[in-house]
């Protein structure tokens, strides 16, 4: 294999990466992201972060998501800053290369297994500069342990596939616990309520946005794309939030049927349908149930045809041949029918309230 090669000129408006993500249907879309996308982010970032002489990345996510391809690489490389790449995140692994990095990135569940182990000190981290949280809520206990076991306040940031990069807390001031901080330079987030007017303080709606960084659409998809987009060419990122009297932007929900575990995105359709193949299902409903490793774990109920049987572990053993290994449910449950409205909805807050233990 050659270590050469010819650098090709592109466009800001050039295509430079199609990002497959599921949807709420269990179809997958490829989100169309541009150099210009890319770039500004990245660029927004770089001062956002305050990349500097010296920085040493210690890089942990996997390379085919946003966080770990684009956030995390894009400053270092935009920086000329070493990397230290590791294949996957091992908290023996990142203790040991902490003392040589400054700056990590990871989603919460890297800072919850961190915390497990008394390796991790204020001395360890003395080299570091900075501890970046997100793709999935960053609890408030886990914010507040970091910061009494380290010395560091994690900043926790907010985006997407399709926008890359929304939201920051500051790097110079208030990090507030429990929020995504505030609109990055030329990214403008609004929420709305239900009759797409803007919310007051503290008043929770849609959140959508607009920015440079904003995707070009779902590959194939024009009839998608133009129903994630307002009239006035906002996106619909289809989470829910609040913005306090500082600008500070909290994500109280979401209103698409989405379970993030571990920072991966899971839409239960896809799993659903699955299951409901088996020959022994009448229907079946996923579900989200607090986890402490991974924020929210992947939890099945299913309701059986009569005079069949079937065990959790069996489910688990045939959708692990059929799925990738973290959308198969943790936990699987048996119901005799599903709570629903009377729309003929499946009350899947009721199935929560159920089944958390
Ligand atoms: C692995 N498993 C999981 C997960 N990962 N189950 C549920 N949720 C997961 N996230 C399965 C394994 O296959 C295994 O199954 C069992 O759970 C235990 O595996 P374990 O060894 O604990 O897992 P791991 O290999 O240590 O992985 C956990 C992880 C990893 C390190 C948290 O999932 C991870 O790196 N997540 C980061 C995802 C990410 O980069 N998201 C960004 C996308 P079994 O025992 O049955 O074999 S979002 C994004 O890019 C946007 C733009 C954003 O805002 O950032
Ligand atoms: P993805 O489609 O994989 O890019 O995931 C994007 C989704 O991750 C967003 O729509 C949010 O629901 C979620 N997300 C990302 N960062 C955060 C965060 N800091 N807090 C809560 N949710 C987040």
């Amino acid at each position: 294999m050659s270590d050469q090669f010819v650098t090709v000129q592109s466009a800001p408006d050039d295509l430079a990466a199609i990002l497959y993500t599921s949807g709420t249907t269990g179809r997958g879309k490829g989100a169309m992201l541009t150099h210009e996308n890319l770039s500004s982010n990245a660029l927004v970032l770089k001062e956002a972060w305050g990349w500097c002489e010296g920085d040493v990345l210690l890089h942990a996510l996997p390379l085919f998501h946003v966080h770990g391809l684009f956030v995390a690489s894009h400053g270092a490389l935009l920086n000329g800053s070493k990397m230290i790449f590791l294949p996957k995140f091992d908290a023996d692994q990142v203790l040991h290369y902490l003392p040589q990095s400054t700056v990590m990135m990871g989603v919460p569940t890297y800072y919850v297994r961190l915390l497990q182990d008394e390796r991790l000190n204020q001395v360890r981290c003395n080299s570091m500069r900075l501890f970046i949280s997100g793709s999935a809520p960053l609890l408030r206990e886990t914010f507040d342990k970091f910061q009494q076991r380290t010395g560091h306040t994690i900043l926790e940031r907010y985006g997407m596939s399709e926008t890359t990069m929304l939201t920051s807390n500051p790097y110079a001031g208030e990090r507030k616990g429990g929020t995504v901080g505030l609109a990055l330079p030329g990214v403008t987030v609004r929420v709305v309520n239900a009759q797409e007017e803007i919310c007051s303080i503290d008043e929770i709606g849609d959140i959508q946005v607009q920015g440079p960084n904003i995707f070009q659409g779902y590959w194939r998809m024009p009839d998608k794309t133009a129903e994630e987009f307002t009239e006035d060419a906002y996106f619909r990122t289809g989470d829910v939030g609040k913005f306090d009297q500082d600008g500070y932007l909290s994500i109280v929900g979401r209103s698409k049927d989405l379970i993030i575990s571990g920072g991966y995105n899971v839409y239960p359709k896809e799993i659903e349908s699955v299951i409901d193949d088996m020959p022994e299902v009448v229907e079946s409903a996923v579900i989200g149930l607090a986890h402490a490793d991974f924020g929210e774990a992947v939890c099945a109920v299913i309701v059986l045809r009569a005079m069949t049987t079937l065990d959790a572990a069996t489910v688990i053993t045939r959708l692990k041949s059929q799925i990738a290994n973290f959308k198969v449910p943790k936990q699987v449950f048996f119901v005799s029918e599903l709570p629903r409205n009377t729309m003929g909805k499946v009350q899947k807050n009721l199935l929560r309230q159920q089944f958390q233990n």
